[in-house]
């Protein structure tokens, strides 16, 4: 394959209602998305990395630089062959994984529409739906909390997660484990909010019979995710802290992560969280589908990510309506708390180019060999 040109689109997307997590409020979806055309056809990809640093230190316009100034560079005089090549070539970069994952991501779209492939047939998945969870932002009080849980129990949402930090944990987790019913799946999120001054406290969730606790403390702080995970009943799963396979069977091994939730933005790239998912699998550590406010072309992907056999949780990938009024492709629609597995070639869903053009923040950065 040879790449002609990579596009790079700054579209801006309202929120149906803002998304507050430990590290800040959303009210709109900044994202980029990269248009690769390439000597067999186009692809598109989007990068996860949100508009500030406050998840990771990756950030739209840090995405936006390092692939202008680096990676398009290297792919457009150095790619001949697929998208099994890109992290290969890209290596020479240090981190900058969300950015190297949506150029991945935008290549392997265009490879796969060329050999008509699904991503879900590539990748190795084993079935043709996904059961569904939420991820529910911190509200202003609990009443506002639970009419919003409750809406997603009545369209029908298998799991619930909810976002904690210190002053917002136990309250908002007893009161939707009221609401749930003793079966009803629950399982919360820090962000990173906690220190290990606070296990005394994360113990008290044990009440709750929970899935599991997520990235309690910051990222680099495995160990002392080990140290919690065999302080408390509730299992760990580490999201911010596993970027690769070898930092995800380390965390394995040290007994910092029973779970293992998967973000391919996250990891670098898609072909690396199925290699994840392989080393889970091996391990039988059950592994989950994150989400990062996907548009309908990172959702079409995660959710043919979440159909391979590991995937025994129900992941972050909700329908398009829990994020936006409208998506950049057909919407993704919840049946039974599941979601469909895209059939057709690369990602399988059509990009609105209408839609990247109404909510461009700018015009289109192109870049091309030469
Ligand atoms: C998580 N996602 O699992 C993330 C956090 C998150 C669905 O809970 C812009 C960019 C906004 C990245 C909001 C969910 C974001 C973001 C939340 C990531 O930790
Ligand atoms: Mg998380």
């Amino acid at each position: 394959m040879r790449i002609h040109a990579i596009e790079l689109h700054r579209i801006g997307m309202p929120l149906v209602r803002p998304f507050e997590t430990s590290f800040g409020v959303q009210t709109s979806r900044e994202v980029l998305l990269v248009h690769v055309r390439t000597d067999v056809g186009d692809g598109w990809g989007e990068c996860v990395a949100g508009v500030d640093p406050f998840y990771s230190s990756e950030y739209v316009s840090a995405v936006e630089d390092v692939i202008r100034s680096y990676l398009a560079p290297a792919l457009l005089a150095g790619q001949r062959g697929g998208a099994a090549d890109v992290a290969p070539l890209l290596r020479f970069v240090v981190g900058h994984r969300m950015a190297k994952a949506a150029l991945e991501a935008a290549i392997l779209d265009a490879q796969l529409r060329a050999d008509g492939v699904s991503f879900g047939s590539h990748f190795g998945a084993t079935r043709d739906r996904v059961d569904c969870g939420v991820s529910v932002g911190i509200s202003p009080d609990i009443p506002t909390l639970l009419d919003e849980v409750r809406t997603y129990v009545d369209q029908g949402y298998k799991r619930v997660k909810l976002k904690i930090k210190p002053g917002w944990d136990l309250e908002p987790v007893a009161a939707v484990r009221d609401l749930l019913g003793a079966g009803g799946l629950l399982q919360v999120d820090a962000n990173t909010a906690y220190t290990l001054d606070d296990v005394s406290h994360l113990r008290e969730l044990d009440a709750f019979d929970l899935l599991l606790i997520e990235q309690p403390f910051v990222e680099e702080d495995i160990g002392a995710h080990a140290v919690l995970a065999r302080a408390i009943e509730t299992p760990v799963c580490l999201d911010e802290s596993i970027v690769s396979t070898s930092v995800a069977v380390d965390a394995i091994e040290q007994g910092a992560t029973s779970i293992v939730n998967i973000k391919a933005g996250r990891v670098g790239g898609y072909l690396e969280a199925v290699r994840m998912h392989g080393a889970c699998l091996t391990r039988s550590i059950p592994v989950w589908c994150g989400g990062m406010l996907e548009t309908g072309i990172g959702r079409a992907a995660n959710v043919a990510l979440a159909a391979l056999p590991g995937f025994t949780l129900p992941g972050d990938t909700s329908a398009s309506d829990r994020y936006f009024a409208e998506d950049l492709t057909d919407p993704f629609v919840l049946e039974d708390g599941t979601l469909t597995v895209p059939t057709g070639p690369g990602t399988g869903v059509t990009v609105r180019t209408e839609l990247v053009r109404h909510w461009a923040l700018r015009e289109p950065l192109v870049l091309s060999a030469g």
